[in-house]
């Protein structure tokens, strides 16, 4: 069955605060898929990259779509301290998972080793970040586009970034790309 994407942000709004954790979220998000028609007004691609785009945001949780060119990457990084679920709603997804032998950073000499993950990840897959190690890269080696849908609570507007070779651990920022899906401006970025 799809669901509109109206009714999705419906649905986590009517989730009360201590319930908003991995089973009531989980058991709502397993095996959705959204209406693409009321999906597209908030995806929009960017070439060799992946982008951000906003659906809802609040105290409690963001709703992002992603929109994952082929060949795109995420930086290795981090969701410390807080739950991010990821559902794949088109094409395939690479998920890679790390642990941190030497704490989660910011810093030198942070050295990361692979902790499973899955190669190819389809639509109505969800997985599940979550704990002070919650360490991951998500990439789309594929040769079609892919589209996932975020859930993060709380909101993020930093995250730290991994440098495997460096072994380094520095602070990022995270920007949308749009939101309500209009494009932002540059002024507007975050
Ligand atoms: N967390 C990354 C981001 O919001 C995407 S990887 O999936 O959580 O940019
Ligand atoms: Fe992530």
């Amino acid at each position: 069955m799809q669901v509109a994407v109206e009714r999705v942000v419906e649905t986590l709004r009517g989730v009360p605060p201590p319930q908003f954790g991995p089973q009531e979220i989980c058991a709502r998000l397993q095996g959705m898929l959204l209406d693409p028609g009321t999906l597209a007004p908030y995806l929009h691609f960017a070439p060799r990259r992946y982008t951000r785009n906003l659906i809802y945001r609040d105290d409690l949780f963001e709703l992002i779509a992603l929109c994952w060119e082929p060949h795109s990457e995420s930086p290795i990084h981090n969701h410390a301290g807080q739950l991010c679920w990821l559902s794949i709603q088109r094409g395939g997804l690479r998920l890679e998972n790390f642990l941190s032998l030497d704490g989660p950073g910011p810093g030198e000499n942070i050295r990361l080793v692979p902790n499973g993950g899955i190669p190819r990840a389809g639509p109505g897959c969800l997985d599940l970040q979550q704990g002070d190690n919650a360490i991951h890269r998500v990439a789309n080696p594929f040769d079609e586009r892919a589209v996932s849908l975020h859930v993060y609570s709380r909101p993020f507007d930093t995250c730290i970034y991994y440098d495997l070779e460096a072994q380094t651990a520095r602070e990022m920022r995270l920007q949308y790309h749009s939101i309500g899906g209009g494009i932002c401006r540059e002024e507007q970025l975050q």
